[in-house]
């Protein structure tokens, strides 16, 4: 615990179960984590599968979190809520009703067996980029440099915002 608490990012990622309603509701539930609440979040996109192909595309967003929860509580709460929602591990970047991917804590630079923060691809994916700028468009990714500096590029791929008449 650290009582003075930091900001927290956190990705959310879906293709399988109504991936807008697995999003939106594990919004909420990071919500309810203890000790933590979430200070905003970004749209909800709509993106192509990375990884193996022949898999549904991803709804992604991103969340903003307050949190007094040292970093591997925060890893098990996230572990928790991605069972609720019957995630099953077993491809490698296959298909998932629900990642939830610790992105940055604070400006920690965290690389133990179980958790590594920046998370290690964040850099690389539009997905993660875009609504990460969308929030927090002056942040520094820890020993890699401002966020504006990678978003550039992706922000020319194609990412398309989840519309309110959109469903599952
Ligand atoms: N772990 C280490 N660091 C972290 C961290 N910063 N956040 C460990 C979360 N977990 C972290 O994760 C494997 C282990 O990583 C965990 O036990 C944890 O201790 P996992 O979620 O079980 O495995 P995974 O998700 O299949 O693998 P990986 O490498 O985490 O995949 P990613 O990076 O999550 O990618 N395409 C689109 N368009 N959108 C997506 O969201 N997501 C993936 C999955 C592939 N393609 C995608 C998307
Ligand atoms: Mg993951």
């Amino acid at each position: 615990m650290n009582a003075a608490g930091v900001t927290a990012f956190v990705g959310l990622g879906s293709n399988l179960g109504g991936p807008i309603a697995q999003v939106r509701e594990a919004m909420r539930e990071l919500d309810e984590l203890p000790h933590t609440h979430r200070i905003s979040q970004s749209r909800l996109y709509h993106s192509s599968p990375l990884g193996p192909a022949g898999q549904p595309p991803y709804v992604n967003a991103v969340a903003m979190l307050h949190t007094s929860l040292a970093p591997d509580a925060l890893l098990a709460g996230l572990h928790d809520i991605e069972q609720r929602h019957g995630r099953q591990r077993s491809e490698r970047w296959g298909p998932r009703t629900l990642d939830l991917d610790l992105l940055l804590f604070g400006e920690q630079q965290i690389a133990t067996p179980r958790l590594r923060v920046p998370h290690p691809e964040l850099h690389r994916r539009d997905f993660v980029l875009v609504p990460l700028f969308e929030l927090a468009p002056d942040l520094y990714l820890p020993g890699l440099g401002p966020l504006a500096d990678y978003v550039e590029d992706a922000a020319q791929l194609a990412l398309r915002p989840v519309e309110s008449a959109d469903s599952d």
